[in-house]
C-alpha cells in the first residue's frame, strides 16, 4: 500500500476515534444500559455497542472492501487477515468506564495483509492519543515517543499484570510468576490492556504480562510498542496469532528473554 494511502487511512481513523471519544465523554455521566456477557465480571454497555457500530458504519461507507473485526460483534466474521482489517475495541476497560468513569480507551489497529500498520489508543477522559504508523515512530498526542531506554534491569522494572496470575492456572506455573513479582521493583494493574501497552510504549512501565487477550485488546498496542523498539509475543516467546486469543507479554527488549526463559514455566 502506498504511503499516501496509509496516511489517508490514518487521518480517517484518527478523526473517527476523536469523534467517538468526544461522544463517550458525554455518555459516561448519562444513564446507559449495562449487561453482562460470560459472567458478572464481563460487562458490556450500550456505549460499547453504539461506539462499535459508529466505527463499522463509517468504515463500510468509506472503505467497503475492508474487513472489520470488533469485540461487540458489529463487524465481519473475519477468518483471515487478507487485505485491510480494522481491529477495534470500542471501549477497552469497560469495568473502568462503569465504575471509575476514567482509565478506559478506544483501541483501533489497522492490519494490511497480516501486518500491523496503524495503531491508535485513545485515553478518552484524559484526551491523550497514542498513535503510530509502521516505520514512522510512535506519538503521544503530537510528541514523538523516544525509543525505549536501553539497559534497565529486570529488578528496576515496573511490571503490569493482574492478580489472576496469583491464582492456580492451567496454562502457566504460577510459582514462576511469584518469583517474577518478587524480583521486579513493582507491579501495576490498570484494567485496560490497551492503556498498559501504551504505558509500555511510553516507557513508564517496562513490561505487561497477561493471561488471555483477544485481537482487539492488543492490535493497536503491538504497532505502537513496535515503533519504540519494544517486543510483543506470547508469554512463551512464540508469535502472537492475531486471529485468536493469546497469552501476551509486551516489554522493553532488554528484559524479554529473561522473563520468558527464567520465569514462565508452561504446564
Ligand atoms: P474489555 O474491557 O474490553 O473487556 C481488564 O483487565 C482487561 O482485560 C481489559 O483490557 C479488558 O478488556 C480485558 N478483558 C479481556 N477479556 C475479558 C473478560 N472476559 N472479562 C473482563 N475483561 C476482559
Ligand atoms: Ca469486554
Ligand atoms: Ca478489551
Ligand atoms: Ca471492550
Amino acid at each position: 500500500m502506498e504511503s499516501s494511502e496509509i496516511k489517508q487511512l490514518f487521518n480517517d481513523a484518527k478523526a473517527w476515534v476523536l469523534e467517538a471519544g468526544k461522544e463517550m465523554r458525554e455518555s459516561v455521566n448519562k444513564p446507559y444500559q449495562i449487561n453482562t456477557k460470560t459472567d458478572h465480571k464481563d460487562l458490556v454497555t450500550e456505549v460499547d455497542q453504539e461506539t462499535e457500530k459508529f466505527f463499522a458504519e463509517h468504515i463500510r461507507k468509506k472503505y467497503p472492501h475492508h474487513q472489520v473485526l470488533g469485540e461487540e460483534g458489529f463487524g465481519d466474521d473475519v477468518s483471515s487477515l487478507d487485505g485491510v482489517v480494522w481491529i477495534i475495541d470500542p471501549i477497552d476497560g469497560t469495568m473502568n468506564f462503569v465504575h471509575q468513569k476514567r482509565n478506559f480507551a478506544i483501541s483501533l489497529g489497522i492490519y494490511v495483509e497480516g501486518e500491523g500498520v496503524i495503531g491508535l489508543i485513545y485515553d478518552v477522559m484524559s484526551d491523550i492519543l497514542y498513535s503510530a504508523i509502521k516505520g514512522e515512530g510512535a506519538y503521544k498526542n503530537d510528541v514523538a515517543l523516544p525509543s525505549l531506554q536501553k539497559g534497565r534491569k529486570l529488578e528496576d522494572s515496573l511490571l503490569g499484570m493482574n492478580n489472576f496470575w496469583s491464582l492456580p492456572n492451567r496454562r502457566v506455573d504460577e510459582t514462576g510468576i511469584h518469583d517474577l513479582v518478587r524480583k521486579v521493583r513493582g507491579t501495576r494493574s490498570y484494567g485496560s490492556a490497551a492503556l498498559e501497552f501504551a504505558f509500555v510504549a511510553e516507557g513508564i512501565m517496562d513490561a505487561y504480562l497477561t493471561m488471555r487477550l483477544s485481537p482487539w485488546d492488543i492490535a493497536a498496542g503491538i504497532v505502537i510498542v513496535n515503533e519504540v523498539g519494544g517486543l510483543t509475543s506470547r508469554v512463551d516467546g512464540t508469535d502472537i496469532n492475531m486471529l485468536e486469543a493469546n497469552t501476551v507479554l509486551t516489554c522493553n527488549p532488554n528484559i524479554h528473554k529473561e522473563i520468558v526463559s527464567e520465569f514462565i514455566r508452561e504446564k
